[in-house]
């Protein structure tokens, strides 16, 4: 099945109920048993439930995976992960990541006993010199938030074999529909699902996605263990919002490329990041391991004034100033003070999150009123 039709019939089938073509929102919390352990493959709701079952078929089909696990935000589908390991491992992680996946690292796993080692990966081999008997994750972020760096799949995926390292990738900035780690050599796919898999920015969930049997069974142990799901009324969202994925992708990269290239020519912006640009670092990785550039796009404008940012992320009418990406509006974010500020300041301006960053998920609204908004606000 190819991928646009895997969008909306992927790992889907009527409801075997009554046959209703869209899985209803089982909105129970238990099941009933006609003896202890006679029931219906549903016992209780934080272990399985048929909406999020759906849901969790859909992603895993969705990725070229065989299994997905739906959890209640991304920072949860992280946090399953982490809890594989033990005291006294190490994770190899991107230097670049969403601010919250860094303070999940620093302030909470490395007082388990976790140690992190944060790494320019933009070159592959960088992670070498940090591997050792401990290593047991790679996490790798790309596209990267905010700064929109690629990092090679292929590449790092091949050094975590050679070593037998686990490598997981957040996928949430690329989506299925532009880039598939689990076909690149990934062992786990992560997404903020709050983001552009859901679409319309009306629910909070993430996403893990494996083809190893004996890895999924020990991520919904964790998932039922620690018991971090989402609810099925986000479920049901979630499908409804996948199954318009790909026009939405096709729609955000055009207006990813239109709004990109607008500043890139601008005289008052100092520089603009995207990986769809020939002369982004990274920009020959970007096209052999995706089909498009994404609708994410930072940039700094000249004199590198935080007054002058602020004013405007302020002055802008059609992007909306807010925190979150990948819905079908437009959004506009400041880095250093929302998604990024638990990161601090002299780490975040060592990889190029300044003051004066502006970060915009550009929406599938009608191209020229959002060129037109940012050319009003830059005035
Ligand atoms: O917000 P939540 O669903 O818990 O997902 C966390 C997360 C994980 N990974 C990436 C790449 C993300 O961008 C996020 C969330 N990011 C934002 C809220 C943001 O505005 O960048």
């Amino acid at each position: 099945m190819k991928f646009n039709t895997k969008t909306i019939h992927g790992g889907q089938k009527p409801d075997p109920a009554y046959g209703a073509v869209m899985p209803p929102i089982y909105q129970t919390s238990t099941y009933v048993q006609t003896t202890p352990g006679g029931h219906k493959g549903f016992a209780y709701s934080r272990s399985h439930n048929p909406t999020r079952q759906a849901l969790e078929n859909a992603f895993a089909s969705l990725e070229n995976g065989a299994f997905g696990l739906a959890f209640g935000s991304g920072m949860a589908a992280i946090d399953a992960v982490m809890k594989i390991l033990k005291p006294g491992d190490e994770v190899i992680c991107t230097n670049d990541l969403y601010g919250g996946t860094y303070r999940l690292f620093t302030k909470i796993f490395e007082g388990f006993g976790i140690k992190f080692h944060f790494v320019d990966m933009q070159k592959a081999s960088n992670i070498e010199g940090f591997i050792n008997e401990q290593t047991k994750l790679i996490w790798v972020e790309t596209p990267t938030n905010p700064m929109l760096n690629i990092i090679d799949i292929v590449a790092i995926a091949k050094i975590a074999k050679q070593h037998i390292v686990l490598l997981a990738v957040d996928n949430t900035f690329a989506t299925p529909y532009l880039q598939q780690p689990l076909d690149l050599g990934a062992d786990i796919v992560m997404h903020s699902a709050t983001k552009y898999l859901g679409g319309h920015s009306d629910l909070v969930m993430g996403a893990l996605i494996v083809k190893d049997k004996a890895l999924a069974d020990q991520l919904y142990f964790i998932q039922n263990a620690s018991g971090a799901i989402c609810g099925p009324q986000d479920a049901f969202l979630a499908l409804r919002g996948i199954k318009t994925l790909h026009v939405r992708m096709q729609r955000h990269c055009e207006n990813g490329k239109a709004v990109a290239e607008f500043l890139n020519t601008h005289p008052k912006v100092e520089k603009v990041y995207w990986p769809g640009f020939e002369n982004h670092p990274n920009h020959d990785i970007a096209k052999a391991q995706m089909s498009g550039f994404g609708g994410m796009v930072s940039f700094v404008a000249k004199g590198n004034n935080y007054d002058e940012a602020i004013k405007f992320v302020e002055n802008l009418k059609v992007f909306t100033l807010a925190e979150s990406l990948g819905g079908v509006e437009s959004l506009c974010g400041h880095p250093a003070s929302m998604t990024h500020a638990s990161i601090p300041k002299e780490e975040r301006e060592k990889i190029g999150v300044v003051d004066s960053l502006i970060r915009l998920s550009v929406g599938i609204e009608d191209e020229a009123d959002l060129i037109k908004d940012l050319s009003q606000a830059l005035g």
